[in-house]
C-alpha cells in the first residue's frame, strides 16, 4: 500500500505539470484529492492494514496529501499567472499610437457669414431680433406699404399656406420685413407716446415661389438692420453701411449708392461695392462694371414707421437688407448659389 501511495503520488505530480488551464486544474483537483479521487480510494484500504501498519501508512498518506495541496497552489499561481498574461497581451493597447481624430462638425458657411455680419452690427450698438416664419399677409405686405392689389406683390412671388377671405392669408414670409414691425410695434408698446428708439438686426430664413437657378433659389436667409429715432438721416445710414462693408471686406472698399425702389423705403438705394476681382477695372465676376451690387437699403417709408407704432412727424429711420448667401458668394467666389441649402458635404466642408 505504501508503494501504491507512493506511485499515487509520482502520477499525481506529472498530471499537474500538464495542466494548462483553471479548468484542467479544477478536473486534477476532483481527480486525486476530492472525495472520490484516487487518493481516498486508496485510503478506503486501510481498514485492512496491521495496527502497526496504520500509523506509518496514515502518516504517508497525509504527507502526500500535504505535498500534492502545495504542488496545487503553486501550479494553480503559475496558471493563473500565464492566463493573465495571455489574456493582456490579446487585448494590448499600444498608448503611444496616435488617437483617431473624432469627426468635428462646423458652422454652415452661410451661418459664418450670418455671426460676422451681426458681430459688426453688435458692435454699433444693434440687437438680434428673431421672428416667425409663418406670417399674415398684413405684417409681411401690407403694414410694409404694399397693399393688396400692389405692382410691387409680383416682385416677391408667395407661398401661401391657407387663403383667407378677407385678404389676409398665412403665408412664409418673403423677406425678414415683418419681423421689424412686430420689432417695432414690441418697443413702441413699452412707452406708446415716447417709444425708445430702435436698433435691431433682424436675420431668418425668407421664401419665394420662384424658378430655381444657379442665381436663386426658393429659400434663403436674409438679414435686415432697422434704426429708428429723433434726427436719424440718410447720412447716418451711408456711414453705417460703409462701415459695415469695410469691416467685412477690406478698408479699402469703395461704395456706390444707386438710386432703386422699395415699397417700404423713401428713398431708396441699392449699395454697390468695387468689384473684388478686378477693383473695379471690370471682369468676368462683376459682369464688365467695376462694381458688384451687396445690399439694398432706405429711409423707413413714414407709412411704415407709423405703421410700426412711431409717429413720422417726429422720428425717422432707416433700414437695409442682404442676403448673407450672396456675400458668401462674393467672398468665396461660389458660383452656384443651390449648393446652400443641398447639404451636400463635398460644399460645406471647404468652410
Ligand atoms: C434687399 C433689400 C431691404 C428693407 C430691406 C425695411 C424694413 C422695414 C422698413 C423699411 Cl420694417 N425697410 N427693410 C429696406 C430696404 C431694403 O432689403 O435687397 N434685401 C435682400
Amino acid at each position: 500500500m505504501q508503494q501504491e501511495l507512493h506511485a499515487l503520488r509520482e502520477e499525481a505530480l506529472q498530471a499537474l505539470e500538464r495542466a494548462q488551464t483553471s479548468a484542467d486544474l479544477a478536473a486534477w483537483r476532483s481527480t486525486y484529492l476530492g472525495k472520490k479521487g484516487k487518493l481516498s480510494q486508496v485510503l478506503r484500504g486501510m481498514g485492512n492494514l496491521s495496527p502497526e501498519e496504520r500509523p506509518i501508512v496514515g502518516r504517508l498518506a497525509n504527507d502526500i496529501k500535504e505535498t500534492l495541496e502545495q504542488a496545487y497552489t503553486e501550479r494553480a499561481e503559475a496558471v493563473r499567472q500565464a492566463e493573465l498574461a495571455a489574456h493582456l497581451a490579446a487585448d494590448a493597447v499600444d498608448v503611444t499610437l496616435p488617437g483617431r481624430r473624432p469627426p468635428l462638425g462646423r458652422l454652415h458657411p452661410s451661418t459664418q457669414v450670418m455671426r460676422e455680419i451681426e458681430r459688426i452690427f453688435a458692435d454699433l450698438g444693434f440687437q438680434v431680433y428673431a421672428s416667425r416664419e409663418v406670417e399674415l399677409d398684413e405684417y409681411n405686405f401690407q403694414l410694409l406699404n404694399i397693399p393688396p392689389h400692389h405692382p410691387a406683390r409680383e416682385m416677391q412671388d408667395t407661398f401661401y399656406i391657407e387663403r383667407s377671405p378677407d385678404e389676409n392669408d398665412v403665408l412664409l414670409r418673403t423677406h425678414t420685413s415683418p419681423g421689424q414691425i412686430h420689432a417695432m410695434r414690441e418697443f413702441a408698446a413699452m412707452n406708446p407716446d415716447n417709444p425708445p428708439p430702435v436698433r435691431i438686426m433682424l436675420p431668418g430664413m425668407v421664401y419665394r415661389h420662384e424658378q430655381i437657378t444657379p442665381r436663386s433659389d426658393i429659400q434663403f436667409q436674409q438679414v435686415e438692420g432697422l434704426a429708428i429715432g429723433h434726427h436719424i438721416t440718410m447720412a447716418d445710414l451711408k456711414g453705417t453701411i460703409e462701415y459695415f462693408v469695410r469691416r467685412l471686406f477690406g478698408p479699402e472698399r469703395r461704395l456706390r449708392f444707386r438710386a432703386s425702389y422699395f415699397p417700404f423705403t423713401e428713398p431708396s438705394a441699392e449699395v454697390d461695392m468695387d468689384c473684388l476681382l478686378c477693383g473695379g477695372e471690370g471682369c468676368r465676376l462683376c459682369k464688365g462694371t467695376g462694381w458688384l451690387e451687396i445690399m439694398g437699403c432706405g429711409m423707413v417709408h413714414p407709412t411704415v414707421l407709423r405703421n410700426g407704432g412711431y409717429d413720422p412727424e417726429r422720428y425717422t429711420g432707416y433700414a437695409f437688407g442682404m442676403g448673407p448667401a450672396r456675400i458668401t458668394m462674393l467672398k468665396y467666389g461660389i458660383e452656384d448659389i443651390r449648393y446652400f441649402w443641398q447639404n451636400d458635404l463635398r460644399f460645406l466642408e471647404q468652410f
